[in-house]
């Protein structure tokens, strides 16, 4: 392997990461250009094995969608409806309890929640949110409101987005999920969600999370109108903010996926590109534990793949998935747990499943 990465004129990156040197730009440009997808997998995976060793993480969870109702209507997102549109939806607090009562039997983790950017929903909602739901499942982590959500929170109750994350946190806010970060590129930001918190806006949120001890993670939706430029400008400054804070749980790579939005003239990502972006992820960020291929969006069969390509984690049983499956997704919106043990011990890692914070729960 070592000599066809040298044939592939990848050489020098492959001492730099035998020796857990740092890549520069230059390097991830290098490695997103190579046509050679094995050896630049093979460089991803020195790193993921380093790190992670033969052990694959998946999660016992259920995502919660409170509402599709969005005043920022990115043009990538085919989530996010305006209040008066015939899709727009909005659950009640005791409705969210519902459904986490619905599954009271079941060994879930994580609770992932996030919504759009409400126009009118008080701030005393989404307090109730977490109270709710940690009043019926006290042993849940609740992983909410993606970096875009805490400053709208901010705003709302006229606080700092620091006493925001504080309140939150003491309503029963555990960890936050890595959305809305997109690219950050404020070329990107202007064509396709120019309403949104910016790039440097989405960072600050999260370093302030970080600081008061509370972990997030962090993601970029590739395969639309960026370029590999903008793609490693954020990953640079995904890297910079960990090295400060050191916070980040997780990187996810998010696959485009055009139907029924504004930019749907354009095509899916292909599975090279999916795999290349998880590769070249894993070894650009040295300082983030663990690289996830969600399944939902890049499919269990590619998702097993990732797992020698760099990722290190596939996500979870996830249940009732809207925001990708609104884009077009053909994959199913669960996975048993038996499921996820399946593809995992079938691309030859050891499955283990995990809390939201790494903690092992059980060795398959
Ligand atoms: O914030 C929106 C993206 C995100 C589309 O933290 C789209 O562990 C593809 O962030 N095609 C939500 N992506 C999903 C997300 C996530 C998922 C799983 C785990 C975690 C985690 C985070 O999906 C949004 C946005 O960036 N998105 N529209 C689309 N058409």
């Amino acid at each position: 392997m070592d000599t066809m990465v040298v044939q592939a004129g990848l050489g020098d990156i492959l001492e730099k990461v035998g020796g857990g040197e740092r890549l520069t730009k230059e390097d991830a440009f290098r490695l997103f250009a190579s046509p050679d997808i094995l050896s630049v997998g093979y460089l991803a995976n020195i790193v993921r094995e380093r790190l992670n060793g033969n052990r694959a993480y998946f999660i016992y969870n259920q995502h919660i969608n409170y509402s599709n109702i969005c005043t920022n209507l990115c043009k990538f997102c085919a989530f996010g409806k305006e209040k008066s549109s015939v899709l727009a939806y909005e659950m009640s607090v005791d409705e969210v309890i519902e459904k986490v009562k619905e599954r009271d039997s079941e060994p879930i983790s994580e609770i992932h929640m996030v919504g759009g950017i409400h126009p009118d929903l008080p701030y005393s909602y989404y307090r109730g949110l977490l109270e709710g739901i940690k009043t019926v499942r006290p042993d849940i982590h609740i992983q909410a409101f993606t970096c875009v959500e805490i400053a709208h929170l901010a705003e709302i109750s006229d606080q700092s987005v620091e006493e925001t994350l504080g309140d939150l946190q003491a309503a029963g806010l555990d960890s936050i999920p890595g959305g809305g970060a997109e690219v950050f590129s404020p070329r990107i930001r202007k064509i396709t969600c120019e309403k949104k918190l910016s790039g440097e806006g989405w960072l600050e949120v999260a370093k302030t999370a970080h600081r008061l001890g509370i972990k997030s993670n962090a993601t970029m939706l590739y395969g639309h109108i960026e370029t590999i430029e903008e793609r490693i400008e954020h990953l640079d400054m995904l890297r910079s903010a960990q090295d400060e804070t050191k916070g980040f749980l997780t990187f996810i790579p998010l696959a485009f996926h055009p139907k029924n939005t504004e930019m749907s003239e354009l095509s899916r990502t292909s599975g090279m590109e999916d795999l290349k972006n998880i590769a070249v992820a894993r070894c650009f960020l040295d300082n983030f534990p663990h690289i996830k291929a969600y399944w939902i969006m890049i499919g269990p069969k590619l998702s097993q793949v990732a797992l020698s390509f760099g990722a290190d984690d596939v996500d979870g049983t996830v249940k009732e998935e809207i925001i990708t499956h609104m884009a077009g997704a053909d994959t199913d919106q669960a996975m048993s747990r038996d499921q996820l043990v399946r593809i995992i011990k079938e691309a030859g890692r050891i499955p283990v499943e995990r809390d939201t914070l790494y903690n092992e729960i059980s060795v398959y």
